[in-house]
């Protein structure tokens, strides 16, 4: 058995929550912080047979993995709106940790 550590952005873990629901995954979602940025970020405890680590891997992936998305209008605000002006910032990215289990139990 494995626990995936994974530190996605806070915009993305609602989705990412549901995909791993949808696929059956135990997890523990938890509000933190990071130490650099001091900004909040979702850490999820995915404990997990080691079969199912590459799968619960590639859904955070799939829904978390760092883009380039527009600019939220506000953010544009007092800039010249030429036609062709489309400021884009990253978002997303994850951070995951594979550790494995010593002992499991439920009490
Ligand atoms: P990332 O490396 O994508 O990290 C995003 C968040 O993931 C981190 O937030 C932290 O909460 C977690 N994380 C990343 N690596 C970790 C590790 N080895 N152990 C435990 N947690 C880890 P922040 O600490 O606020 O960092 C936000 C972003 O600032 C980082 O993005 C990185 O691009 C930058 N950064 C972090 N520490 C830095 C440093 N010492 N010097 C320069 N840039 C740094």
């Amino acid at each position: 058995m494995k626990m995936i550590t994974a530190i996605v952005n806070k915009k993305d873990a609602g989705e990412v929550c549901d995909a791993l629901k949808e696929e059956k995954f135990t997890f523990t979602k938890m509000a933190t912080t990071g130490g650099f940025l001091k900004a909040g970020n979702v850490t999820l405890l995915i404990g997990t047979d080691d079969e199912k680590v590459d799968e619960a891997i590639e859904i955070i992936r799939k829904h978390c993995a760092k883009r380039m998305e527009p600019m939220p209008a506000v953010v544009n605000a007092g800039v010249p709106a030429f036609g062709y002006y489309k400021a884009e910032i990253p978002v997303g990215g994850a951070t995951v940790f594979v550790s494995p289990v010593e002992r499991f139990e439920k009490m």
